[in-house]
């Protein structure tokens, strides 16, 4: 368990290979269900990497439209698997894990080419932590301060299975993924095409 700031908790290898298998699995199936899209923003630019929303129909990257009708429902076992994730980054009786019940879940797609610059997620109406799994490929994630998007920051490798929360001082701090590294993920999952899956949970405290 790592801590790189105050609230922001990194936990190396919290998923084994076979619950990483079974999630990407997992993922497969949404994406059948729901086609991943890459998201345009309210700009006009369209981001590289290819996101699917599951539960709470909210609009995050302040999407030009919500994500419309057909969102699929967040599984009961994923929203404990956020619970527990917090809770071994915080201690169960802290409160800030006490209190997280995610309503939605982001599952971004990076190719080998795709990237995510530096932001804050400010679209949630609610100031809980997110919880971040990472799947597949390695990827540098470049994590800011809560000033500017630019230095000081602090980029950190994150790999299949790893966990990382984010919360309390950290919450609102800028952040991206300016690297992933093709090829980096292995076999074992069945992502034959390589590239990087992240599950974001999230308490939007949106509307529908
Ligand atoms: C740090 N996704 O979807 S997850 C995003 O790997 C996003 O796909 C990245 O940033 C990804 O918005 C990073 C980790 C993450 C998520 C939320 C954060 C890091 C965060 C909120 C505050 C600080
Ligand atoms: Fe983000």
């Amino acid at each position: 368990r790592q801590e790189p700031a105050p609230g922001a908790v990194h936990i190396p290898d919290w998923l084994d290979t076979e619950q990483q298998a079974q999630l990407v699995t997992q993922c497969r199936v949404w994406v059948r269900d729901s086609p991943m899209r890459h998201q345009v923003m309210p700009g006009g630019g369209r981001m590289s990497v290819q996101s699917v929303m599951l539960g709470r129909n909210w609009r995050p990257y302040r999407y030009g439209a919500s994500a419309g009708p057909g969102v699929q429902e967040l599984p009961e076992w994923l929203v404990h698997m956020g619970q527990r994730a917090a809770a071994d980054a915080y201690g169960e009786l802290n409160e800030l894990a006490l209190n997280f019940e995610p309503d939605s879940a982001l599952i971004n797609y990076y190719d080998s080419q795709a990237h995510m610059g530096m932001h804050q997620d400010k679209d949630e109406y609610s100031a809980a932590p997110i919880v971040s799994l990472s799947l597949g490929d390695t990827c540098v994630f470049r994590f800011g301060n809560t000033e500017t998007r630019t230095a000081p920051y602090q980029d950190i490798e994150l790999r299949s299975g790893d966990l990382f929360v984010f919360g309390g001082p950290s919450r609102y701090a800028f952040h991206g993924v300016p690297k992933v590294y093709p090829g980096t993920g292995g076999p074992q999952l069945g992502m034959k095409h390589g590239g990087r899956l992240n599950i974001t949970l999230r308490m939007t405290g949106g509307q529908g």
